[in-house]
């Protein structure tokens, strides 16, 4: 028997397929090569060593559980406030079960958090939240928080990866970037201060998504 009333996922966003996240993780794993190697080599210690007190990056302690995605609300099951507005919106109905393929444009990672940061298209934009915080803070452009979480530091919440890619794309946009570390294969590596990296890919990957809510 159906329900009378709509139940609300814990979030909504594009589910990696298999296949698709599988490669993410390869990539990743390549990346994160790249920086043990930086990390090892005697002319960027100081980009690595952490303050007073704080123990270096371990990115072997980094885990993640659950499905790879890119969140594009969280719901907290109708509790965390628009969740209820979000899912009424044309553009969630009409592409609730699509399928999407998301462009990868950067990989990250922090010493709280691994990510890769998504470019979203104007259609995928659609399915944005509107009351999205960045908006009114950073004057970034809409959007700009879009990632898929790889990995979190031990006792760290997945919804910090978000906040580490905004304070990145900041920095960015302020000019106020970061250094060129180097050229590597795959892309451009920078340095943002305390312990912040970014590998921009010079061919963005593109990976294949389910829209859907998480409701577990
Ligand atoms: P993530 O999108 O960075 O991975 C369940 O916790 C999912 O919702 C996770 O994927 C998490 O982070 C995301 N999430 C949790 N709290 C959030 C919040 N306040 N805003 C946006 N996304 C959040």
């Amino acid at each position: 028997e159906a329900l009378s009333q709509p139940l609300l996922p814990l979030y909504y966003g594009w589910f990696l397929t298999h296949e698709s996240g599988h490669h993410l993780k390869s990539l990743c794993n390549k990346f994160l090569k790249v920086m043990k190697e930086l990390s090892e080599d005697k002319k960027h210690v100081e980009e690595f060593s952490l303050k007073s007190g704080e123990k270096p990056i371990d990115f072997e302690t980094f885990h993640h559980e659950g499905p790879l995605h890119c969140t594009t609300k969280y719901c907290d099951y109708g509790s965390a406030e628009g969740a209820s507005e979000y899912s009424e919106k044309k553009a969630v109905k009409d592409n609730y079960g699509a399928a999407f393929k998301l462009a990868i444009e950067a990989l990250f990672i922090t010493p709280r958090t691994l990510g890769a940061r998504v470019k979203l298209t104007k259609d995928q934009l659609l399915l944005w939240p509107e009351d999205d915080e960045e908006q009114c803070n950073a004057s970034l452009p809409f959007g700009s928080r879009a990632h898929i979480t790889l990995g979190v530091a031990p006792g760290v919440q997945d919804v910090q990866t978000g906040i580490d890619l905004l304070e990145m794309v900041s920095m960015m946009q302020k000019g106020d970037k970061c250094e060129m570390v180097s050229e590597v294969s795959e892309g451009k590596l920078s340095y943002f201060r305390q312990d912040r990296w970014m590998l921009e890919l010079n061919k963005k990957e593109e990976v294949k998504s389910v829209f859907s809510g998480y409701y577990s």
